[in-house]
């Protein structure tokens, strides 16, 4: 099949098949739970920390361009949690469902066809959802390659598994 001349296709499929980096899954692999609130040295969040502000930027991303009566939180504090917050395994888990899903609607999204992506959204300052969903997939990429080396550093990757 030639490659498509549709932005549109172009955009869901590297958004949502052809990510060069990490997926969340893959991030959080067989990761020790008894490690979910421990801070890597000079760093002021946690593991779960990270998770959840990787949560919670997409969250708001995606809702900016859905909503119009969202009330993003303030910047930048709501969107970590509390630096003496901590979880459990059940709340770990709860974090990463939360991201999935918020992606999986992202992914319904860009292939909707009724979702002119390109378009300014008035009540979102005019902002696109293919703005909304690179952002999102950006600060994802970024936060997510973090998790990965602080899990290096710190030493909780399976010994099987390649550091390349
Ligand atoms: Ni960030």
């Amino acid at each position: 099949m030639p490659p498509s001349k549709d932005p549109r296709k172009v955009i869901h499929a590297v958004f949502t098949r052809e990510i060069p980096h990490m997926s969340v899954d893959e991030a959080v692999a067989d990761f020790p739970v008894k490690h979910i609130n421990t801070k890597p040295p000079n760093v002021p969040y946690s593991f779960w920390h990270l998770l959840e502000h990787i949560r919670i930027a997409q969250w708001d991303l995606l809702e900016y361009v859905q909503d119009p009566t969202l009330v993003s939180p303030e910047w930048p504090e709501g969107y970590w949690p509390a630096p003496d917050a901590t979880t459990d395994a059940a709340g770990w888990k709860r974090t990463i469902a939360a991201i999935k899903k918020d992606l999986r609607q992202m992914d319904r999204m860009l292939a909707d066809p009724r979702v002119d992506i390109f378009a300014p959204v008035p009540f979102a300052n005019n902002k696109s959802v293919v703005r909304c969903a690179f952002l999102a997939l950006d600060h994802n990429s970024y936060h997510l390659g973090e998790f990965g080396i602080l899990r290096q550093v710190m030493g909780l990757w399976p010994k099987t598994r390649s550091s390349k």
